[in-house]
Parts: structure tokens; sequence; C-alpha cells
């Protein structure tokens, strides 16, 4: 992009907002952030509750490159692996990776979104609260934000919409050309719940693990915070069979549910009951867009674009990667209208393919985490990774330790899945695995990496 030409309005100062600001500005571009809520770092992050986000290398590299590493890193906690708490026998830890170099990380969010702001704002990326989109006229490159209930009109350039999933860039868009948006509803939702530190101020969990109750249907998952507590997340259906938020609604029924479906858990949530009533039920979706660009004028990222459901814990790490795509466009096309369509043509196959593979992983948390068939399939994963390195890479290490295209996890992960099943057929152990033909098919069917 010519110098004269470097300059962009980004709306939303979330996760990915503040990310591609750092990104653009240390590049040198003039680079403005409207967002809806006030400054974090003056009336402390909206909500209160202590968020945790899982971030793995996708994330974790576009932080390096927005150099806000070492920054994040520092109250992060280190998770080797999933802690499963079966309802009936022993709970134990199942890595993610081979060693200590393939974890995942947990961080809290407001503190995440508070380093990104400042390290935007150091490189001069101008940070504008309390100003929320409320119309985009294209043909006068007029914005309209409301700025503490007076309508103040700012004119852009060109618009990123990093707004998140109710984007209201998204609907501005929606007015000029047709997005054909539409979102699938999971039938089930979230609801947050809290463990809090032991007495003498630790853990009371396994501090580094995803800790996961799984239950065939539904699940709580719980993951560590620097301050020594655990936010859990209890995912059921809506409604049907309980049960279902519709069958537990008050401080009595969660009691219920968790003395049968969460007996050790149970002690660890002393504030289960209002903590249960206090907190809304969340809804979970994917929204698929046909376009997220509107010629050089404006561009959708991260939830705006393609909102996941969360069982991967790939929302930002997408969200991120999608910032360093769009800085990179940016950099390399002459205008506007190029990069945003280069970006939108690289991206959406990569953030459908995401979107896919976390409807997935729902069923394999609540489902086939203690489950004997899918534990022999991770044995042979790993092994296959030993004896084919760089060719037989386990699906959870492709999305969450490597940086290829999420397409390229999707496609090989099916594969892969096919040659586990076929391999463990009728088998309680690897003894009778038939060596020979595993290999012949590893080699016939993938490609080194
Ligand atoms: P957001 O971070 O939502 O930012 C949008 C910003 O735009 C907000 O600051 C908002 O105030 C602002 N805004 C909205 N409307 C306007 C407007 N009209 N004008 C101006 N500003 C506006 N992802 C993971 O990778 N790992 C995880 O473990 C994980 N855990 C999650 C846990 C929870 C409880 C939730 C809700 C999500 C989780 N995610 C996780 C997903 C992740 O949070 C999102 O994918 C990510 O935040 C997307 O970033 P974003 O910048 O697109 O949107
Ligand atoms: N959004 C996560 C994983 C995969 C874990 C595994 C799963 C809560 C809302 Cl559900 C979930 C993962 O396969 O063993 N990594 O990171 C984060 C997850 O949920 C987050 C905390 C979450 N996201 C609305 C609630």
């Amino acid at each position: 992009m010519p110098a004269d030409a470097r300059a962009l309005t980004i709306v939303g100062g979330g996760l990915a907002g503040a990310l591609l600001a750092t990104l653009l500005a240390r590049r040198g571009w003039s680079v403005d952030v409207f967002e809806r809520r006030g400054d974090p770092r003056v009336h402390g992050y909206a909500g209160g509750r202590s968020i945790n986000l899982a971030l793995a290398e996708r994330g974790l590299h576009a932080l390096r490159q927005a150099g806000a590493d070492d920054a994040v890193m520092g109250q992060a906690v280190m998770m080797r692996g999933r802690f499963v708490h079966p309802l009936h026998g022993a709970p134990g830890l199942q890595r993610y990776g081979r060693d200590d170099s393939e974890v995942i990380w947990s961080i809290n969010r407001g503190e995440l979104n508070i380093v990104l702001l400042d390290i935007a704002e150091s490189h001069g990326a101008r940070l504008h609260f309390d100003h929320a989109l409320q119309r985009i006229d294209f043909d006068a490159s007029l914005a309209t934000f409301l700025h503490h209930e007076v309508a103040v009109a700012r004119p852009f350039h060109a618009l990123v919409g990093a707004d998140g999933a109710g984007s209201a860039v998204r609907v501005e868009l929606g007015k000029r050309v047709p997005l054909h948006e539409r979102t699938e509803w999971l039938d089930h939702g979230y609801k947050e719940l809290e463990i809090p530190p032991a007495a003498n101020g630790d853990f009371r969990i396994e501090a580094n693990a995803l800790h996961i109750w799984p239950r065939g249907h539904y699940m709580c998952i719980a993951l560590p915070n620097d301050e020594r507590t655990f936010t859990v997340t209890l995912f059921m259906p809506h409604a049907g069979a309980y049960p279902s938020f519709a069958g537990v609604q008050s401080a009595d029924d969660a009691q219920a549910l968790f003395e049968r479906d969460f007996p050790d858990a149970l002690p660890l949530i002393p504030a289960l009951r209002h903590d249960y009533e206090a907190n809304p039920v969340g809804m979970l979706g994917t929204l698929y867009l046909d376009r997220w660009h509107l010629d050089g004028r404006a561009v959708l990222i991260g939830d705006a674009a393609h909102a996941m459901v969360p069982f991967h814990g790939q929302g930002m790490n997408c969200a991120f990667e999608d910032c360093v795509a769009l800085a990179d466009h940016l950099d390399q096309h002459r205008g506007f209208a190029e990069a945003f369509a280069a970006f939108e043509a690289q991206r959406r196959p990569d953030a459908e393919a995401i979107q896919q593979m976390a409807l997935e992983n729902y069923i394999e948390m609540r489902d086939k985490v203690d489950d004997a068939a899918f534990l022999l399939q991770r044995q042979l994963e790993l092994a296959l990774q030993e004896r084919h390195p760089g060719r037989f890479v386990p699906h959870y290490a492709m999305v969450s330790f490597m940086r290829i295209r999420y397409s390229v996890a999707l496609q090989r992960s099916e594969v892969q899945r096919e040659i586990l099943e076929d391999a463990t057929r009728g088998l309680e152990s690897l003894e009778g695995v038939d060596w020979d033909a595993v290999d012949a098919a590893v080699i016939a069917r993938l490609a080194p990496l």
C-alpha cells in the first residue's frame, strides 16, 4: 500500500481490534480504534468476573508478531492436557502433546485486552473509548458513533469491523451488499461457575490442566486463572430430556444435578447455588457469511466474520491469525479492495474449517475422552506420530501447536481418523495392530507436511 494510503479505522477495541491496531501501527500505519465500552484501564474491565481463555500456538504467534507475547505470557497458566474426571473411575491427565513444549495457556481476557490496548497506543494508534458505532455512510465516508449519548460523525478511508459476534459494522455492510448471513444456533447453552482458591491460598485442583467432566450429552470444564481460581463452564442442552437448562433452573435444581452428576466438583464450588442463579445462560452458535468485505471500503475480522462454538478453544486464536493475515495483505497489495478480497479468499475456507472442527470437538470432549475405543485410537495416533514424523501429526497438534491452514488440518484429520478407526476396529490394545497395513495407508494417503 502506498504510504499516503496507509490509514485505517478499526471498529472494536476487543481482542482482534487491539491486536490489529498494534500490527499496523508498528508498520507505520495511521490507526484509529473506536470502542463501545469505556477504557478498561480506567474503569476496570467490563463484566468484572474473571474470564479466561485458552491461548494456543496460532494466537501466541500473532502476539509475538505484535511484540505482546512477553507481557501476556507473564500471567499465563500452562495447561499440559485434559484432566478428565469420569463419573466413576479415577481422574487423570491426558497430555495434549509430547512434552511441555506442546501445551496451551490459560490467560485472563481483561488483562490480555489491557496489554494489547497499551501496546497499540504506545505504537501510536489512537484509541477512542465510549464510541459505539451506529451508522456507516459509505457514500460520504462517514461513520457515526454514539459518544456519551451524543452522535458524532467521523470520516474514514477504510473500515475494519472487529466488533465481535453482534457486529454493527456487519449490519451496515449488509445494507449495501448481500452477505447471506446465517447463524446456526447450537441447542446447548452454557453457564459459568467458580472454583475459589483453597483455604491455604493454593489451587484446589491440578493447576496445569484443562479439566473436563464428560457426561455424554453434556459436560463441565474448568480453566485455571493466575489468581488461583478456576472458571468452570457447564455446557448442556437448553431444553429436552434431563438435564437441561429448562429443567435445572433453581439453586436447589443445580445442587441436585451436581450431587448426582458432578459429585467431585460440588465441594469445589462453594457458591454453586448463588453462581447458578446469578449467572445467565449463554447462547452458542456458528455464524456463516458468504462475503466479508465491501470493495475497498470495509472488511470484517474475528467473531464479526465467523463466530464459532467454543469447543476447540480457537475463537481468539483464529481471530488473531486473521489480524496477521490482514496486516500482511494490507502491506502487500496496492489498494484496499485487492487486500480485502485477498484476505477473504485466504481466510474464509480456514474459518469454515475451524468452525466445523469446533462443533466436532464438543462430541469428543463430552462423550469420547473417557471411552476405551477413543483412548486406543489416541495411543495409536501417538505411535504413528513417532513412526511417521512430519507425515502423521495428531489432530489436536495440527490445530493447537502448528500454524498449518485449518482447512489442511481438517482434511488430514479426516483421513487420519479413518486410518485410526480401520486399524483399531475390534481391538482392545495396540498389540493386534497390523503395522504393515497401517504404515502403507499412512504413506499412501498422507503427503509429508
Ligand atoms: P471481541 O473480543 O468480542 O471484541 C469485540 C469488541 O467490539 C468489544 O470490545 C466490543 O465492546 C466492541 N464493540 C461491539 N460493538 C461495538 C460497536 N457497535 N461499536 C464499537 N465497538 C463495539 N477463544 C479462544 O481462542 N480460546 C478460548 O478459550 C476462548 N474462551 C472463550 C470464553 C468465553 C466465555 C467466550 C465468550 C469466548 C471465548 N473465546 C475463546 C472466543 C473469543 O473470546 C473470541 O473469539 C474473540 O474474543 C474474538 O475477538 P474479536 O475481537 O473478534 O471480538
Ligand atoms: N466460550 C478450550 C479447548 C479444547 C479442549 C480439549 C474447549 C467457554 C464460552 Cl469448551 C472449550 C477448549 O479438546 O481438551 N481448548 O480451549 C476452551 C473452551 O471453552 C472456553 C473456556 C469457553 N469459550 C462461551 C465458554
